[in-house]
């Protein structure tokens, strides 16, 4: 199984600034802010990505997507975008499933 930034970060080997945490999601502020709220929440268990978890673990993907969507809400986000960038030609570069949450600002359609 291959051993990423985020299983480093899940295992505090890595600090991160963590905004929930409970068994089975991790939620941390993304080092590289796009947005006023940019959050990443991970399951904490290892899947390379979002495609994956989807197929070998739906439950823990639904459980992602709830966490989303409570972010969302302490964040007091009205609007707000969900991206799982799958594959290295869409932007993916770290291979431990994630979903970004970001919100705060204005947020263009097509994304580039
Ligand atoms: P993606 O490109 O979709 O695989 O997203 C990976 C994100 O992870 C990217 O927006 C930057 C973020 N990231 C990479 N390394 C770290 C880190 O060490 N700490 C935190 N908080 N975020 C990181």
């Amino acid at each position: 199984m291959e051993d990423t930034i985020f299983d480093k970060i899940l295992r505090k080997e890595i600090p991160s600034d963590i905004v929930y945490e409970d068994d089975v999601v991790l939620a941390f502020r993304d080092i590289n802010p796009q947005a006023p709220t940019h959050v990443l929440v991970i399951p904490k268990e290892h899947h390379p990505d979002a495609a994956a978890l989807a197929a070998e673990a739906p439950q823990i993907a639904a459980d992602v997507l709830r966490e989303a969507q409570a972010v969302a809400d302490e964040e007091k986000l009205e609007s707000y975008r969900i991206v799982f960038n799958t594959g290295s030609g869409a932007g993916q570069t770290v291979w431990h499933a994630h979903t970004h949450v970001l919100g705060g600002r204005g947020l263009e359609w097509p994304p580039g």
